[in-house]
């Protein structure tokens, strides 16, 4: 574990910003070209590759990579009564915060006779990569699936690493079955992504590939969306972070929890803690060494928080500050006066505000979703939403007398840019008298 305790104010610059760096993503080129190769099979010789690269990567030899109804059934009746309910709950808050997401068209007349319209369309099909590693994650099944679900994208294709016997957990299963995915492939890494962008003769091609995943699928994600016209991803991806807000009210065991909770995703989380209170950073340190023995992921928590940041600043608009200028995919904020702060914080990707607004809370359950910008990009990417599983576009519906209305100012226009033929196909409808065009 990391014990030092930085005074930001103390820090120089260069200082400041090596504790607040995030580690490298290894960007290394043996990674991108293994990666690179990864694809080119796949391109090359469709369901062929992914078997092999199955029995490589998941030490198991499939003879279907497709998931049938009949298995999905048998999963929901293995499933205790309490696990399904526990899903169909999250389930329901997911849905339903997601649903007030629906946005209706928006219609607008800007000038009389001109009708401007933005129409939202779902995406015609999404690939949901649902990553296996070192835990199986059907909450991501619902973060990814709700929305597609409540877009109305007509195909859903669910993607996901066998485990050694060549089976999906059965959560993983029920949590699709909830979002009505029918298209449920046992397929992981890079090779499951190549298969989503080119198609094989099992897996047809999808339009937008979503969720998180290993240094090999984000890598994967990168190269496809470059290579493959049209093929999308959600958003670039790095390692998941956490950062807490606490002042000295702050109930030092929770705070370790929260900072614990993020520790035991992989090593390379990050972790920091911010707070105004020497006191509260010091009781944090013993509460993060005491919980850590109980942690069945300890060794994981343990490496992470090696690179975890405990930092003391001069007061909390301080720590403000330097939370917007990180900008955290999950910030936390444990202080009296957090409602307020709430007003100050910027360039997070999911704040949970109070001593009972745990991570875990919108991890799995309170509605939210949790795939989230992470890597600084929180500045600029939105948090996982309804808008990600569809397009906008616009529409125009415009009256000879809107035309003319409009005349001018487009004539204008085109005499600055010296187009002259857009300024024709203006002037030659209005010239043309109306019994002319009628009698076409
Ligand atoms: N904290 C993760 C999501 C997750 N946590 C899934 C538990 N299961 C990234 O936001
Ligand atoms: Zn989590």
């Amino acid at each position: 574990m990391n014990n030092e305790i930085y005074q930001w104010s103390r820090l120089s610059h260069t200082e400041r910003q090596a504790v607040l760096a995030r580690p490298a993503i290894s960007e290394s080129a043996l990674l991108s070209q293994q990666v690179s190769h990864i694809i080119k099979q796949v391109k090359a010789n469709g369901d062929d590759a992914l078997y092999d690269f199955t029995e490589k990567f998941d030490g198991v030899k499939l003879n279907t990579l497709t998931v049938d109804a009949a298995q999905v059934e048998a999963a929901k009746k293995r499933l205790t009564t309490t696990r399904f309910n526990a899903i169909a709950s999250a389930y329901a808050n997911i849905k339903r915060f997601h649903q007030a997401q629906v946005s209706a068209d928006i219609r607008v007349e800007t000038t009389p006779g001109v009708v401007c319209t933005l129409k939202t369309e779902a995406i015609e099909s999404v690939g949901l990569y649902i990553p296996a590693g070192s835990a199986s994650l059907p909450s991501t099944v619902l973060m990814l699936g709700v929305p597609a679900q409540l877009a109305n994208c007509p195909r859903r294709v669910l993607v996901c690493p066998p485990n050694k016997n060549g089976q999906l957990a059965d959560e993983i299963l029920v949590a699709a079955a909830l979002c009505e995915i029918d298209e449920i492939y046992r397929v992981g890494g890079a090779q499951a992504c190549a298969a989503l962008a080119f198609g094989t003769e099992t897996i047809a091609p999808v339009n937008k590939i979503f969720g998180p995943g290993n240094k090999y699928v984000t890598e994967a994600k990168k190269q496809l969306s470059q290579q493959v016209n049209g093929f999308a991803i959600d958003m670039p991806a790095g390692p998941s972070e956490v950062l807490v807000i606490a002042d000295a009210n702050a109930n030092a065991s929770f705070v370790a929890a929260d900072l614990l909770s993020q520790a035991e995703h992989g090593v390379d989380s990050q972790v920091i803690l911010l707070s105004d209170n020497q006191v509260l950073i010091e009781a944090v340190q013993v509460a993060l060494a005491e919980q850590l023995k109980t942690l069945s992921r300890a060794d994981i928590a343990r490496q992470a928080l090696k690179q975890s940041r405990l930092i003391l600043t001069k007061d909390l608009a301080q720590a403000v500050t330097v939370s917007n200028s990180y900008g955290p995919e999950h910030l936390i904020v444990q202080t009296d006066n957090a409602p307020q702060l709430l007003t100050e914080l910027r360039n997070a990707g999911s704040i949970f505000v109070g001593a009972y607004s745990p991570e875990s809370a919108g991890d799995y359950a309170s509605g939210t979703n949790h795939v989230l910008p992470t890597y600084g990009y929180s500045k600029v990417i939105s948090s996982l939403s309804l808008a990600d599983f569809s397009r906008r576009y616009t529409v125009q519906e415009i009256s000879r007398q809107g035309l003319s209305n409009l005349a001018q100012c487009i004539c204008e226009l085109t005499d600055a840019e010296g187009l002259d033929a857009h300024q024709r196909a203006v002037t030659i409808r209005l010239e043309t008298p109306l019994a002319q065009v009628l009698n076409n």
